[in-house]
Formats: structure tokens, C-alpha cells, sequence
């Protein structure tokens, strides 16, 4: 597309080819009258939108461009180089929910299939089609012709324009009952943005080259797209209070990923070759001419960033089955057990470490240590390990981070953990989970499943602060956690020979977060991971904390005496927990 965005601007000003249909019957909805991530279109919004059956059902979309004419995607209809008959499909126009009897719907039979001579397969580009229909549309409110732009016409990056269609919500799984129109806000991504995005391994390990004569829509968290159905669909973007059709839904990999917007058919380029199509065909397509548009929208754009976006972070299918557990492997050592927390980085207790490795660090010292992660085929190799500063003489800095050689493709396995803010707390009975750390054997589906409940600072004080100097006075936010646990499982577990467990807490969206990490001797309290913030996004750079905006205020807390049971109870703390497990109600 970038040559035409080179075209001088006096084309701007040429007015629509003489005897077109009047530019003011294009592009416009009747006043108030899936696509994945997407939601109800309210009837008559669309009116342009067609659904093009084939053996009696919905297959692809498609675009009113004149009471004759329908814009599609070529990939519809040719397979293995065979154009379809024109026979074999038809056009319903002015349709909302396609369950049932198609109300206010109508008919209509296909005359001709054209599709550009240029076109093989939709990688290649030329993604387009023509449909010639039998017999005129029948324009009224549900059924109006789109505008289409001119081959100078310019879309400006980041512009919010909309997806519509009937295809898939996600990946193999169908629109409902009952089947209504769906509709998507999807923002045009800029020709480098959009290779950008794709020239990373994502999903699929597929990198692709983006073509000219196509557009990406999308987002690179994903979320939000086109799917299977949705192609040959418009992509239309409002302008001066009317909708140009920007793109023709085309392919992608897969439908939502992180970094894979989909990709669009660029109309403006085909501009000439639609007219030579239509030619002759009264009333024809409206290609109104673009309004004039700021200096900055329409110059060339030269330093688009690059956004990739991460995956989410502590996202586990279910508790226990955790996408960031890391087995470090050190030769003449048992594995010891840590979380992946960036596509490179795996942090992990620094004790596992220490004595393995010449204090300065001999360039070849880390040549025979892995890494293993969950879904990867083979072993990582690790580049640097980088201990906490404080590692050997706190016994709450117990923390090493260790650098992979290469980076790992990110996805459903592995993932990272999430890292908390150091204001961002979890409560007062927060369910949370012991994990798997450290070193020893794994004891399956026991350490990793442990329950855990935040006990208050308070609590916390009481039953630990006449032990253990660290049990900070209540009222401040936590440095130490008191997760309540049944110890005597996690003895049973006995998978944390020389590391006691760390505490991951979820938050309401269902992410995990790694809280906090036993203190080395005690097994009731727990370091807080919040105060590494700095240390940890210093050596990391991309870590994925969570942003600031989860943060809640941490509570404030009676500061009454212990209760003198709790103080009896000083002596032996899991009697104390066991009877605060069972007042339903410990804090706030
Ligand atoms: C398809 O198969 C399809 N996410 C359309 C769009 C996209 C993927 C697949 C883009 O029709």
C-alpha cells in the first residue's frame, strides 16, 4: 500500500466519476434504525454487510458496493486454483440474525465470480473478489451501499475502524445461536508496526512478510480480530459522518493471538481494477473523495515503534500446573526449582547457587547448567546468574535470577509468573498456593496444590513477632506474609529439602502472583516479593509486574493486645492458626 500513499494530494480533489451513484447514498447507516472479542451489532448499522451462502449455508462475508456489485476475498472462492461456480453460491442481503427465517433478509443469485489475475493464494496477497449479482439489490434501510476509497485515499494509524461478520468467536468455536452480526473495533496497525508484530516466532513459530495491497488491523495483546467466517467481510473506518471500507477480511494466524493482528485486504489499491470491472454497470461503486485531512495524518509515518506485547502473565489451566515452573539443572546437584518471570529470566533461591560458582565468575562456569520449561522440546542453556546482593548473609534475599541464552517463545507454556508492585497487596484471607521451589524431588500433585490464607499483620505479629525480630508492628504494609497452611502436608509433601516454598496469591482476574518467599529456617513467614520491584526490573528490564492500577491499600488494622489465647497459643503457632481458621471471619 505504501506506494500509493505517495500519490500527489491534487487527486484528493477529483470529484467521483460522473453518473456514479450520489456520494450521500454510500456510507451511511440509516439513522438508528464475531468476529472474537466482539459483540452485538444492532440491525440496520451495517447495511452493507452480506453473508454469501454456498451448499445452503453462511461461508464468508462480503460487501454491498453497489445494488449489483458485492466486494469479498478472491480465498472464498478459488481452491487449488479452481474458481468456484458462480452457481453454486448466493448473496443475503439486509440480514441481522441468520437463525430461522431470514425476516426483512432477501436473495439474491451470484451472475459472476472475478477475481484478480494476480491472485494464488491469500499469503501472496491480491485477496479480493467481485461478486456480479443476478439481479440488482433491493436498497432500503437494511440494505445500503458502502463507500469505497480512492487509491490516494489515506487511513491513519491507530484509526479505531470496525470488523464485521458471522465467523468464529475464537478458534474452533462458532458464533451462538443466534447467529447475530458481530462487530469489532480494531485499530489500523501501520505497515512497520504490522511486520514488526509478525516477524516475531509467535504462535505457530510462523514469521510472515506483510505485502503490499494489505493492512493490519488488530491489536498486539490480541483479544480482539477477525476468524474463520468473518473473511471476505468489511473493515470500514468513518469519515466526514460516512463508512469507507478500508479492508476485506483476509487471513491471520490463528484468530486473537499476541502479535498476530489480522490481516486485511487494502481496498484503496484496487481502485482501478474494481472500476475496470464494474465498468458500464449503472448505478456503480461511490468512491467519494477524502475530506482534507490534517498535515500530520497525511505525511508519512517514519518512526512507528515497534509494540510487541507479552503474554499474559500467571495465567495456569489449574492450580498446580504452573506454565512458569523452571527445573534448574546444576551438575552434581539435585534440580532446584524456580519461576519464569520474562521470556529470558528465571528467578529462583540464590542458595541453590551459591558454592556452585567461582565468586568471579569464570566465563565458562555456566556452560553445563539447564533449564527445563514446560512445552519446550529441549533443554535452555543459561547465560549469567545474577544473585540477589544481600543473598548470603539475609536470610529474605534468598533470591538469584538467571539469564537463558535465548529467549523463549511465549504462549500458553511456558508463561511467566506475575510480580507484584511493592504497593500492591493482597489481603487479609486471599486464597493463595504454596508452590513447587527449591531443591529436591517433586512430590506430584501435593507441594504445588497446598492451600494457603494471608493471615493479617496483626495475627501475623501475634503469633510470630515474639519469635521472629522480622513480624513487623501492624499498620504498616506488609514486609513479611503469614500464610496459614497445614504444615503437616507440606512435611508429608517433603519436596523442599533446602528452600521452603514461595506463596503465589491470585488475583480477582485469575492471575497468579508470586507474593512472597519463605524466609530460610521459619516456615510461617514469608519475605514480600514487592520490595525486589526495583532490583528485579533492573537486572530483568521486562519482568511482568502488575500494573500499579491492581494495587489496594492495605487495610487498616486494630492494634489491640494479642489475645491472651493467641498468646498462650505463642508457643505452639499451629494451634493458634487452626482456631483461626476456623473463625469464619479474621480481618475486615
Ligand atoms: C479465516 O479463516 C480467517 N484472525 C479470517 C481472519 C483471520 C483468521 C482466519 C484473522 O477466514
Amino acid at each position: 500500500m505504501s506506494q500509493h500513499l505517495l500519490l500527489p494530494l491534487v487527486i484528493l480533489a477529483i470529484s467521483p466519476i460522473p453518473g456514479a451513484f450520489p456520494d450521500s447514498d454510500c456510507g451511511r447507516p440509516e439513522p438508528s434504525a464475531r468476529i472474537m472479542g466482539g459483540s452485538d451489532a444492532q440491525p440496520g448499522s451495517w447495511p452493507w454487510q452480506v453473508s454469501l451462502h454456498q451448499g445452503g449455508g453462511h461461508i464468508c462475508g462480503g460487501s454491498l458496493i453497489a445494488p449489483s456489485w458485492v466486494l469479498s476475498a478472491a480465498h472464498c472462492f478459488v481452491t487449488n486454483g479452481t474458481l468456484a461456480p458462480a452457481a453454486e453460491w448466493t448473496v443475503v442481503l439486509g440480514v441481522h440474525s441468520q437463525d430461522g427465517p431470514l425476516d426483512g433478509a432477501h436473495v439474491r443469485a451470484v451472475a459472476a465470480i472475478l477475481v484478480p489475475d494476480n491472485y494464488s493464494s491469500v499469503e501472496l496477497g491480491a485477496d479480493v473478489a467481485l461478486l456480479r449479482l443476478a439481479s440488482p439489490a433491493r436498497l432500503g434501510p437494511a440494505v445500503r451501499p458502502v463507500c469505497l476509497p480512492r487509491a490516494s485515499h489515506r487511513f491513519a494509524h491507530g484509526t479505531a475502524c470496525r470488523a464485521t461478520g458471522w465467523g468464529d468467536i475464537q478458534e474452533e468455536d462458532p458464533l451462538p445461536l443466534p447467529w447475530v452480526l458481530q462487530e469489532v473495533e480494531l485499530r489500523l496497525l501501520g505497515e512497520a508496526a504490522c511486520q514488526c508484530l509478525y516477524s516475531r516466532p509467535g504462535p505457530f513459530n510462523l514469521t510472515f512478510q506483510l505485502l503490499p495491497g494489505m493492512l493490519c488491523a488488530g491489536y498486539a495483546e490480541g483479544h480482539r480480530d477477525t476468524c474463520q467466517g468473518d473473511s471476505g467481510g468489511p473493515l470500514v473506518c468513518e469519515e466526514g459522518g460516512r463508512w469507507f471500507q478500508a479492508g476485506i477480511t483476509s487471513f491471520g494466524f490463528g484468530c486473537g493471538r499476541r502479535n498476530r493482528p489480522g490481516v486485511f485486504t487494502a481496498v484503496a489499491p484496487y481502485e482501478a481494477w474494481i472500476r475496470e470491472q464494474v465498468m458500464g454497470s449503472e448505478p456503480g461503486p461511490t468512491f467519494p473523495s477524502q475530506s482534507p485531512q490534517p498535515q500530520s495524518v497525511l505525511s508519512e509515518p517514519t518512526d512507528e515503534n515497534c509494540t510487541i506485547a507479552l503474554p499474559e502473565c500467571g495465567k495456569a489451566p489449574r492450580p498446580g500446573a504452573w506454565p512458569w515452573e523452571a527445573q534448574v539443572m546444576v551438575p552434581g546437584s539435585r534440580p532446584c526449582y524456580g519461576a519464569l518471570v520474562s521470556e529470558s529470566w528465571v528467578l529462583a533461591p540464590a542458595s541453590c547457587f551459591l558454592g556452585r560458582i567461582s565468586s568471579d565468575h569464570q566465563p565458562g562456569d555456566l556452560d553445563n547448567w539447564r533449564v527445563l520449561l514446560p512445552s519446550r522440546p529441549r533443554a535452555e542453556h543459561v547465560a549469567r546468574l545474577v544473585p540477589h546482593e544481600n543473598a548470603s548473609w539475609d536470610d529474605a534475599s534468598d533470591l538469584a535470577l538467571l539469564q537463558l541464552r535465548e529467549p523463549v517463545n511465549l504462549g500458553a507454556a511456558p508463561r511467566p509468573v506475575c510480580l507484584p508492585h511493592p504497593d500492591h497487596y493482597f489481603l487479609p484471607g486471599s486464597r493463595c498456593r504454596l508452590a513447587h521451589w527449591g531443591r529436591g524431588e517433586p512430590a506430584p500433585g501435593s507441594s504445588s496444590l497446598l492451600e494457603a490464607e494471608l493471615l493479617g499483620t496483626w495475627w501475623c505479629h501475634c503469633l510470630y513477632g515474639r519469635q521472629e525480630a522480622t513480624v513487623p508492628p501492624p499498620g504498616e504494609p506488609p514486609q513479611a506474609l503469614c500464610p496459614a497452611y497445614q504444615q503437616e502436608e507440606a512435611v508429608a509433601g517433603s519436596c523442599w529439602v533446602t528452600s521452603a516454598p514461595p506463596l503465589l496469591c491470585q488475583t480477582e482476574g485469575g492471575s497468579w502472583v508470586l507474593v512472597g518467599m519463605a524466609i530460610r529456617g521459619s516456615r510461617e513467614l514469608f519475605a514480600a516479593i514487592g520490595p525486589e520491584e526495583t532490583w528485579i526490573s533492573q537486572t530483568v528490564g521486562e519482568a511482568h509486574f502488575l500494573p500499579p492500577s491492581g494495587f489496594t491499600l492495605w487495610p487498616p488494622e486494630s492494634s489491640d493486645l494479642c489475645p491472651p489465647d493467641m498468646a498462650g497459643a505463642s508457643g505452639s503457632p499451629q494451634a493458634a492458626i487452626f482456631l483461626l481458621l476456623l473463625t469464619p471471619l479474621i480481618q475486615g
